[in-house]
């Protein structure tokens, strides 16, 4: 059997995995912190996350104080400031927060003018009795809350937006369709030295979606969702083809059934592809996952696509299973 670069590289990820998966046998009171994130810009979250963690020893403020970092870097094009527009060149954000160990959540979608909407999000959590508040009334409660409103479309987004809509006209005379650019979320995931996991998801979502378009970042169990006794799983890609199955709330049920976290990203990829009757690389969807082992794993359609993973005597990015 002849084996290409794609598969050699989902080996080399799927034997990285067997070897983290000893971790698993540590007891809990004796694991240590773990944060992973979805790509190489999680790398910086997550070591704020540590950081945060080793200062307030709380798993929530380190979880959102690392999605902070990808929201306010302007060079990533797909989260919080410098995040892509809509259609029409406005901003929209969605955002969710999640404690495993309360099964408390709280979400922003369609959220316009704040730059972090995770820590609105967090607050959704902690100061409603709801979940998820949307667009005007979700800008309405960060206001209430004290958030500072500010302009978060960048001119070097405004010119990229500008040039895509001479593209479309260009595009919509010669019948043409012009392939939307690439997209790529924050799901950060983590769980501290008593086993306490809590994870957060942020996003502009996909770049020029239509107006109102929310994706399954903000939904939970879609773009993420965390159980304290099984663990966490997060998603990034085409948020159209994780929503309508679940996706990280699939990957959490693999891994209570037994699966290890790869093998449980890895499953959920195939079922969505099989029901779809695609090659999931037409798919666009990439996820990761920890257990309450202490075990990370991760798998996804797209070869670009790389995890942080940071624990205290590492930092470094990985590698996921590549499903073909
Ligand atoms: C969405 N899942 O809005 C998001 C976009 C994205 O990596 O991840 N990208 O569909």
């Amino acid at each position: 059997m002849k084996i290409d670069r794609r598969q050699f590289a989902g080996m080399l990820s799927a034997a990285a995995a067997l070897g983290v998966a000893k971790r698993g046998a540590a007891s809990v009171s004796s694991q240590q912190p773990l944060f992973v994130a979805t790509w190489n810009f999680g790398l910086p979250a997550c070591k704020q996350s540590l950081e945060t963690l080793n200062k307030t020893k709380s798993i929530l403020d380190a979880i959102e104080m690392g999605i902070r970092v990808a929201e306010a870097d302007t060079s990533v094009d797909s989260v919080g400031v410098g995040g892509a527009p809509n259609a029409n060149g406005v901003v929209q954000l969605d955002a969710c927060f999640m404690d495993g160990e309360t099964h408390k959540a709280g979400s922003v979608a369609a959220l316009e003018n704040y730059p972090h909407p995770i820590s609105v999000a967090r607050r959704v959590m902690e100061k409603t009795k709801h979940v998820l508040l949307v667009g005007a009334g979700a800008a309405d409660f960060a206001k209430k809350q004290g958030f500072e409103a500010q302009d978060i479309l960048t001119s070097e987004q405004k010119k990229k937006w500008e040039k895509w809509l001479a593209d479309q006209a260009k595009a919509a005379k010669a019948a043409d369709n012009v392939a939307p650019p690439n997209h790529d979320t924050i799901a950060l995931v983590g769980m501290d030295a008593t086993g306490h996991i809590a994870g957060g998801c942020s996003t502009s979502g996909l770049a020029y979606k239509m107006p109102g378009r929310v994706g399954d970042s903000p939904i939970l169990g879609s773009g993420l969702y965390v159980d304290g006794e099984i663990g966490a799983a997060g998603a990034t890609g085409i948020g159209e083809n994780v929503m309508r199955y679940c996706g990280s709330f699939l990957i959490v049920e693999f891994m209570r059934s037994g699966m290890e976290p790869t093998a449980a990203c890895r499953a959920a990829i195939e079922r969505i592809a099989k029901t779809e009757k695609k090659k999931p690389a037409d798919l666009h969807i990439n996820f990761l996952a920890i257990d309450k082992k202490g075990r990370w794993g991760s798998a996804g359609t797209d070869e670009g696509y790389e995890i942080a993973v940071v624990t205290p005597e590492s930092a470094r990015l990985e590698k996921p299973f590549l499903v073909v």
